[in-house]
Formats: C-alpha cells, structure tokens, sequence
C-alpha cells in the first residue's frame, strides 16, 4: 500500500497477509483498519507494516492525524 498525496491506495490481501505502508508523503500519517485494533504509524517518508485482517471483508481506513483520509483495504475471502 501506498500513501501519497493524503490519500491511500487501494489494496486487497489475503486473510493474515503482512502488508507494507510506504509513505511518499512528508508528513507522517497512520493506518488506521476500523474495525480491528490495527493503527500504525508511518513516518514521512518511511514504512511501516502491519498484518491484514484474519476475516475477508471490507475494512475502512482512516489516518488519527488528518480525518479527512479515507481508504478502504479489502481482504479476500
Ligand atoms: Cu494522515
């Protein structure tokens, strides 16, 4: 997944996957999976990882620093 532009990429993973955050922003962001107690930050510039979901759905994402982010991460049944 990417982050660029205050904005997150669209992804889908399988149940479990470990999924890698590059942040091309200066700005630090999170990765925030509603739902689940996933929320990690990614520095301007970094990476961050995080495990995906263990259930299939449609899982949003927001940031804690900037609420008008908004993605969604899907986990494929
Ligand atoms: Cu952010």
């Amino acid at each position: 997944m990417t982050i660029s532009g205050f904005a997150f990429s669209t992804l889908t993973v399988m149940p479990g996957a470990t999924v890698t955050v590059k942040n091309a922003d200066s700005a630090a962001h999170t990765v925030k999976v509603n739902g689940t107690n996933v929320d990690v930050n990614v520095p301007g510039g970094g990476t961050a990882t995080f495990t995906a979901p263990a259930t299939a759905g449609t899982y949003p994402l927001t940031c804690d620093f900037h609420p008008a982010m908004h993605g969604v991460l899907t986990v494929a049944g």
